[in-house]
């Protein structure tokens, strides 16, 4: 019996442009887990086409969120990074785990809710599956860690739900071939769980994990909402970036002193969580600072410290998208090394579940 080597694997949809949001709550925590964890980061087309299904420029958005991924630090050489529907294990895994899955866990999922709206009879069967396919993507590499905004923590708590199901469903056949693995411990003094796929850990933690829309403080910002004035793409440039701050949803009130002061607050409790995190710094040190000042003072130094650590990313995202072919290379040689090891995970699921292959 062999143990579970620790791996993160995290992905981001090709819907859009990236927003400040995906950057603070995911993209960033991506790059510092490369110091500690081999990571595999993944454009998640096949998910793209859930919601819709036809795209101006699938391809276009693909390479430009891949840009985004090398221009805020991660290396594809110690690294992997890919696109999704190179690796065909995806789709298969996700088959099986519709498989183990229930549709009264995939009914009962939030985000499948808000994305259908009422007319859910007339949604894709794949929205309903997505989630499904979100745990064979993190699966198919056995992936222990896995970084994402706050938005995600359902779909994920869904995944552990789908590996101990197969892992107990099929805990006969991975004994018989000899591929218990002992699973890392759930906490530090708990014995070690045992069964072929680990129960993943969600990383839903520090500053930003869910940055709110700047129009509304209880949406999240986010690609898909109409009103670009809602969100800071990685795209904008510094005049955009001042024009939205300053244009963003605030109350009457000067900020206060203390974190206590902006409960009931939302708009004001984003911004100033948005500095926070930007400038990698306790929410309570920056309303020491900022304290007794209005919104007038307040905007013109979070739109200076916004543009200060995005507009670096933002040009060389523009530097790297003017090569095309060397993004294509980057994720043709990542789709062939994740290729490799979602091919063993599949030899060993078809073996458990009872395929003839080989
Ligand atoms: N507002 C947010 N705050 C913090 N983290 C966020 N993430 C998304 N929005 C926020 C995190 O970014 C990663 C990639 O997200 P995604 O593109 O796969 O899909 P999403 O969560 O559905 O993001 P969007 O921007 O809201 O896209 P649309 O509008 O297409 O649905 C994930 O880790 C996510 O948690």
């Amino acid at each position: 019996m062999s143990a579970i080597t620790p791996r993160v694997f995290s992905g981001v949809q090709p819907t859009g442009n990236l927003h400040l949001g995906n950057y603070l709550g995911a993209i960033r925590r991506f790059v510092t887990l490369q110091e500690s964890h081999d990571c595999l980061y993944c454009v998640v087309d096949l998910h793209s086409i859930t919601a819709q299904l036809v795209h101006e420029d699938l391809a276009g958005q693909t390479r430009s969120i891949t840009a985004a991924f090398l221009a805020a630090g991660i290396d594809p050489k110690r690294h992997i990074v890919f696109n999704q529907s190179r690796v065909s294990g995806h789709a298969e895994l996700a088959w099986v785990f519709n498989c183990v899955a229930r549709i009264g866990w995939m009914n009962r999922m939030t985000q499948f809710k808000e994305k259908a709206g009422k007319d859910r009879e007339n949604a894709s069967l794949g929205l309903l599956a997505y989630p499904s396919l979100m745990a064979a993507d993190i699966l198919l590499y056995r992936a222990t860690h896995v970084p994402v905004g706050d938005d995600q923590k359902q779909h994920l708590e869904l995944t552990r739900d789908i590996a101990v199901k197969f892992n107990n469903d099929f805990a006969a056949r991975i004994e018989a071939l000899g591929l218990t693995t002992d699973l890392p411990a759930e906490a530090p003094d708990a014995a070690p769980a045992r069964g072929y796929f680990p129960v993943t850990q969600p990383l839903i933690e520090g500053a930003a994990t869910r940055v709110m829309s700047l129009k509304d403080g209880s949406k999240k910002m986010s690609k898909s909402d109409p009103s670009d004035l809602s969100r800071i793409n990685l795209t904008d440039d510094a005049e955009a970036i001042s024009r939205k701050v300053r244009k963003a949803k605030t109350d009457p009130d000067a900020l206060p002193s203390e974190a206590e002061g902006l409960k009931g607050r939302p708009e004001a409790d984003n911004l100033v969580s948005i500095y926070a995190a930007l400038a990698g710094r306790p929410v309570a040190e920056i309303l020491a600072e900022f304290g007794g000042q209005q919104f007038s003072a307040f905007k013109p130094a979070l739109a200076d410290l916004a543009v200060h650590v995005l507009s670096p990313i933002t040009e060389e995202m523009r530097r790297l998208e003017a090569d095309p072919g060397h993004i294509d290379a980057v994720l043709k040689d990542g789709g062939e090394r994740a290729g490799a090891i979602a091919e063993a995970t599949m030899r060993d699921v078809k073996s458990i579940v009872g395929f003839l292959h080989g």
